[in-house]
Formats: structure tokens, sequence, C-alpha cells
């Protein structure tokens, strides 16, 4: 199967991280819970501390930006780890995005995760893919090694899944 699973269908897969202050702050739990409860099917999971590169190859496009540098030194510190999820089912990319909420936790809807537990952007606890390209690239890179990811079919796939 593709390392994104296949775009629009049920086997659509999204590169999800707690970040390190969400680590920090005992956050995971409720994280994950958001997503299992939502019925998405959790197909890798680990924590980790991220090399430099792999920090600056996956906010790559930010690489100008002014907060790069403390953004890579917040996210590889060693402080707490990374961890890093990858997720699937139907349109879970951009619902991903939707549970997270806006990148300022200030314009985030106070349902959202970033809404409800943040107040800054540089502190705002989850990533989420923003496009079904930026998940192949995303989950490659956290997830690279074979065997990372597991193919299993959930016991209550039809009761989520089925449309009749
Ligand atoms: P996203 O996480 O919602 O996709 P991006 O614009 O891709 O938002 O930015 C990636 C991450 O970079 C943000 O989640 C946040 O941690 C950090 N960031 C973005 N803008 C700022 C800023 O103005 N100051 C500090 N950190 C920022
Ligand atoms: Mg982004």
């Amino acid at each position: 199967k593709p390392i994104a699973g296949v775009k629009g269908s049920f086997s659509e897969r999204t590169f999800i991280a707690v970040k390190p202050d969400g680590v920090q702050r005992g956050l995971v739990a409720k994280i994950i819970s958001r997503f299992e409860e939502r019925g998405y099917k959790l197909v890798g999971l680990k924590a980790v501390v991220p090399s430099k590169e792999l920090a600056e190859e996956h906010y790559a496009d930010l690489k100008s930006k002014p907060f790069f540098g403390g953004l890579v030194d917040y996210m590889t510190n060693g402080k707490a780890p990374v961890v890093a999820m990858v997720w699937e089912g139907k349109d879970v990319i951009r619902q991903g995005r939707v549970m997270i909420g806006a990148t300022n936790p200030l314009d985030a809807a106070p349902g959202t995760i970033r809404g409800q537990y943040t107040q800054v952007v540089g502190r705002n606890i989850v990533h989420g893919s923003d496009s079904f390209e930026s998940a192949e690239k995303e989950i490659g890179l956290w997830f690279g090694k074979a065997g990372e990811l597991i193919d299993w079919t959930s016991a209550n796939e039809q009761w989520i899944l089925s449309d009749n």
C-alpha cells in the first residue's frame, strides 16, 4: 500500500505528532483519544527525539522564517520527545487539521485541540500534515524504515465506515 494510503479513500493516512510541549504537559493521551474516538486507525506510533536534520527537513518550507532556528531547537533539544503517529481513515488529512485547529491558538475554535489547550503559536502542542503531498513526505521522513507502519483490520470497521 502507498505510504500515505490512497487519497480520498478509507485508507488515507496522515502524520500527526504531539510536539515536546504537549508531551511535557501530559496531553499525549488526550490527543490520541480524539483520533481514536473519531474512529481513525492507529498504524504507527513512536516517541522520538528527532535529529536536527529530520526537524529541518520536516519544516523545510519554513526555512526562511525568523523563528526557524528556535523551532528546530525546541523540537530536537530532548527536553521531551516528539510522539510521532500515523492515523488512517476517511479524509483523515483534512479532518486532522480541523480537529487540531488554527496554527495560531488565538484563532483556533474552542473545541479544537489547540483551541482547548494552547495560547501561543510557538507552543501549540501538535502537528498535522496539511495535504496529501505533505503526508507522504512526513510519513516517509518519520517512519521511513520497513515494518514501522502496521496494516491491520479493525473489528469495528463495519460500524464506522459502512454507508448503509
Ligand atoms: P501548522 O503547524 O499549523 O502547520 P505552520 O505554518 O506549518 O503551522 O508552522 C509550523 C509550526 O511552526 C507551527 O505549528 C508552530 O509551532 C511554529 N510557528 C509557526 N509560526 C510561528 C511563529 O510566528 N512563531 C513561532 N513559531 C511559529
Ligand atoms: Mg504546517
